[in-house]
């Protein structure tokens, strides 16, 4: 990773940490993607869609259950499984986020090229959250849980349409 590309992911991390940090829990600012970003990446809540992919959300080691030692080192350290989602230009895909944990939020924010979020969302805990996304561009978008940085990240390859289609 680049020395430029690293400041830009931290100015982004320590935007959204102040944005989150400006207002009450439960009072954050969620959004889809704007007109602009809509250039990008479509996203619904509902609709037709033609692949589908289940993401979890991974207590890896938690004040609750442990190892003390390495929360002691690491915090809390959350992932989410996969972290690594490939879909096609232009096929809309709904992903679906479980979020497992019965006491703790998570949140998905996705990165555009230039590191600008493009959409923020919750997902609360022991609740199924689903968008349907539909990118219209190539390459690979980072995601981010805000809340557990920087453990919980991971990335969307989106590759041409396949041939014939
Ligand atoms: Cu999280």
């Amino acid at each position: 990773m680049s020395f430029a590309r690293l400041l830009a992911i931290i100015a982004t991390v320590a935007w959204a940490s102040q944005a989150a940090a400006a207002s009450a829990p439960g009072e954050r600012h969620f959004y889809l993607p704007d007109q602009n970003a809509s250039k990008i990446v479509t996203v619904t809540r509902t609709g037709p869609a033609q692949a589908e992919v289940i993401v979890l959300t991974e207590a890896v080691a938690i004040k609750e259950t442990g190892p003390r030692e390495t929360i002691k080192t690491f915090g809390e350290v959350y992932g989410f499984a996969p972290e690594t989602i490939i879909v096609r230009r232009d096929k809309p895909t709904l992903i679906t986020f479980w979020n497992l944990q019965p006491d703790d939020d998570h949140d998905f924010a996705l990165l555009g090229p230039d590191l600008k979020v493009l959409m923020f969302q919750d997902l609360p805990p022991l609740k199924k959250t689903s968008f349907v996304f539909t990118f219209h561009r190539e390459g690979l978008f980072d995601f981010k849980c805000m809340q557990h940085q920087p453990a919980m990240s991971g990335q969307i390859l989106v590759l041409p349409p396949a041939p014939g289609l």
